[in-house]
C-alpha cells in the first residue's frame, strides 16, 4: 500500500472533521484532500509525472502541505530544502536532484491560481510501498550533501509506529512548530497527523517569544521539539507552565541530545517528563523512551517495535552491555540508499545493517544512551553542521591558509560552530563573517574566528580538534 491509501483513513474517511489550523483558518480533512488533488492537476499540467523530482524551498505553510500531498499522490519525489540555505548550498542540491520543478515563494501565487481552476478528483497512480516518496538531503562526513531516498513504506512504518507507541489518536490536539523541510516535522509531524486524524495547528516556525501564547491559545495535548525548543520553554512563567502542563498529554524531544538537567527542570516547571527519542534522516525514528515506564534522563530508551539495534566495535562485533560501540540498525525504517551515489550507499551498510556513526552504551536493562559520534558533526538548535563544508568555504577566502571548525557548547543551541584559522595575510574577521553570512545558512556561521599559528595535527596529518585552544572572541582586523 502506498501513502495515498494510508492517508485515506483521515483524508477520505474523516473528510468532514477539522484537520488543520493554519493562520487562523480551519480546514477539514476533505478540504486538505481536495486542495492537494487540485494541486496535483496543476503540477501535472506543468509536466510533472511519477518519478520526477520536485524541490521546494518554502517555509511551513498550507501550500507546503498541498504540494507534499500532491507529490505523494502523483508518485513525484518530493525534495524539501532548508530555507536557511544560501545559493551555494542550494545549487548543490538542485544540480544533484535534477528537479523538473523548483518551487519558491515567488512561484506560489501563480501555482495557487492554476490549482484553483482544477478538478478536486484525482485518478490513482500505480505506486507500491517501495516507491520513493522523498529525497531528503543530509551531509555525510565528507561534507557533500547526499539525498536520502525515503520510500512510501519508510514513512508509513515510521508514522504508524509512532502513532501506536505514543498513543496518538484523533482526540489529540497537535501543535506543529518545527520546519517541515526536515524529517522531524515531515516524517513524524505530518505523518502522525494524517495517520491518527488528530487536529493540528501548524506554525510558520517556532518563535520563542510567542511560544507561551501559542500553547495557551491552542491548548495542545501533543508537541514535538528539538532540545533548543525545550530550553526556550523553560523561560515560561510558572503559572502558565502549570496550565499548559495540565492539558498536555505528551511532549517529545529529538534530533539532538536533550541534557538531563533540561528534562529535570522541565518536569519541575511543567509537571511533564519529556519523552526523548533518537532518529536520523536515513532511518527516521530508531530508538525511544517508553510511553509507559521509565523515561530515563539522558537515555533514548529502546528500539521501536520492528527495529533491531546492535552496538558494535570497529570490527562490527557486538560489544557487551555497558561498553561503548557504534549503533547498527535493521528494519523497515531504513532508507533505500543515497540518490545516485552507489558507493556512498554501499559504505553506509555492512551485511544489511545501517551504520549510524552514532556511539552508544546499552545498559543491562536495555536502555540506550548516546555518547557521541564517529564524525565531527555539530548539531546547533537541531540543525546539522558538517565542519568540512565550512572549512572548505573558509580556505577559499583570501588570506586563509588552513581552517578547522569545531563545536563549542552553548546553553540554548546545544552547540555552535567556531573557526580556527591559519592565515597567510592579514584578514578582517568582521568582513569574513559577512561573507560567510552571504554564502552559508545562518546556523553554520562560525560564532568566533580565532587566528592560530598552526592547527594541531596527528602523525597522519589529521587535525586533532579536541586539542584546539579554547577560543577567545577575535573582533575586527588582525
Ligand atoms: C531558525 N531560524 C529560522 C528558522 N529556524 N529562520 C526562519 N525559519 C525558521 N524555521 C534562524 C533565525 O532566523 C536565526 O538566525 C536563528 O535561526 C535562531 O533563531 P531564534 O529565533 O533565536 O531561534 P531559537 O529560539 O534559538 O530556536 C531555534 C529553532 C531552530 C529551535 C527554532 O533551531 C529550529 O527550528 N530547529 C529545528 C531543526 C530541526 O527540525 N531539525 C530536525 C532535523 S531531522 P540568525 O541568523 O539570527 O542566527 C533529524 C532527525 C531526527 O535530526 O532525529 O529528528
Ligand atoms: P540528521 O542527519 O539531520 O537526520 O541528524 C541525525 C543525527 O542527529 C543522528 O545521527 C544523531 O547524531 C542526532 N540525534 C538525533 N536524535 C538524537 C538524540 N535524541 N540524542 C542525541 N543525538 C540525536
Amino acid at each position: 500500500m502506498n501513502l495515498r491509501d494510508r492517508f485515506a483513513v483521515s483524508l477520505i474517511h474523516r473528510a468532514a472533521e477539522p484537520a488543520l489550523e493554519w493562520q487562523g483558518a480551519v480546514y477539514a480533512f476533505g478540504e486538505i484532500d481536495a486542495r492537494s488533488n487540485r494541486m496535483a492537476h496543476a503540477l501535472t499540467a506543468r509536466g510533472l509525472s511519477r518519478g520526477d523530482r520536485l524541490c521546494v524551498y518554502l517555509a511551513n505553510s498550507l501550500d507546503f502541505i498541498d504540494i507534499f500531498l500532491a507529490c505523494v499522490k502523483l508518485g513525484v519525489i518530493f525534495v524539501p530544502i532548508n530555507i536557511l540555505y544560501r545559493e551555494r548550498e542550494l545549487s548543490h542540491i538542485l544540480s544533484d536532484a535534477e528537479p523538473k520543478i523548483y518551487i519558491t515563494d515567488a512561484d506560489l501565487p501563480a501555482l495557487r491560481a492554476e490549482a484553483e481552476t482544477k478538478s478536486s478528483e484525482l485518478a490513482a497512480v500505480d505506486l507500491t510501498a517501495d516507491s520513493p516518496a522523498a529525497l531528503v538531503y543530509t551531509s555525510g562526513t565528507t561534507g557533500v550533501s547526499k539525498g536520502a531516498i525515503l520510500t512510501h513504506n519508510n514513512f508509513y512504518f515510521n508514522g504508524s509506529t509512532l502513532v501506536d507507541s505514543w498513543r496518538i489518536t484523533s482526540a489529540d490536539r497537535f501543535l506543529l512548530a518545527l520546519p517541515l523541510f526536515h524529517v522531524h516535522a515531515l516524517g513524524n509531524g505530518i505523518h502522525c497527523w494524517l495517520l491518527s486524524g488528530c487536529f493540528t495547528r501548524l506554525l510558520e516556525r517556532f518563535e520563542h517569544e510567542k511560544a507561551t501564547a501559542e500553547f495557551l491559545d491552542f491548548k495542545p495535548t501533543l508537541f514535538f521539539g528539538v532540545p533548543t525548543v525545550y530550553v526556550r520553554l523553560l523561560e515560561t512563567a510558572p503559572a502558565a507552565a502549570r496550565e499548559i502542563g495540565q492539558r498536555m498529554r505528551l511532549l517529545v524531544s529529538g534530533s539532538a541530545p536533550l541534557p538531563a538537567q533540561v528534562l529535570e527542570n522541565f518536569r519541575e516547571l511543567f509537571g511533564h517528563t519529556i519523552l526523548e527519542r533518537y532518529g536520523m534522516t536515513e532511518t527516521l525514528m530508531n530508538i525511544g523512551n517508553p510511553y509507559d515506564g521509565e523515561r530515563r534522563p539522558g537515555s533514548v530508551g529502546f528500539p521501536f517495535p520492528g527495529i533491531t539495534a546492535r552496538v558494535v566495535d570497529s570490527d562490527g562485533r557486538d560489544v557487551p552491555d555497558g561498553e561503548t560501540g557504534e549503533v547498527y540498525l535493521k528494519g523497515p525504517n531504513l532508507f533505500a540508499g543515497y540518490w545516485r551515489r552507489d558507493e556512498a550507499t554501499r559504505n553506509a551498510f555492512q551485511d544489511g545493517w545501517f551504520k549510524t556513526g552514532d556511539l552508544c552504551i546499552r545498559s543491562a536493562d536495555g536502555y540506550h544512551t548516546l555518547c557521541g559520534r564517529r564524525s565531527d558533526l555539530i548539531i546547533s538548535g537541531g540543525f546539522n553542521i558538517y565542519p568540512r563544508e565550512i572549512e572548505e568555504f573558509l580556505v577559499e577566502q583570501p588570506g586563509i591558509a588552513e581552517a578547522a571548525v569545531a563545536g563549542e557548547p552553548h546553553p540554548v543551541r546545544g552547540e555552535v560552530p567556531v573557526a580556527f584559522l591559519v592565515t597567510n595575510a592579514p584578514i578582517d574577521t568582521a568582513a569574513l563573517e559577512v561573507v560567510c553570512r552571504a554564502n552559508l545558512a545562518s546556523f553554520k556561521i562560525p560564532r568566533r574566528f580565532q587566528i592560530v599559528d598552526q592547527l594541531p595535527r596527528n602523525a597522519l596529518g589529521k587535525v586533532q580538534k579536541h586539542l584546539l585552544p579554547k577560543a577567545d572572541l577575535v573582533i575586527g582586523t588582525t
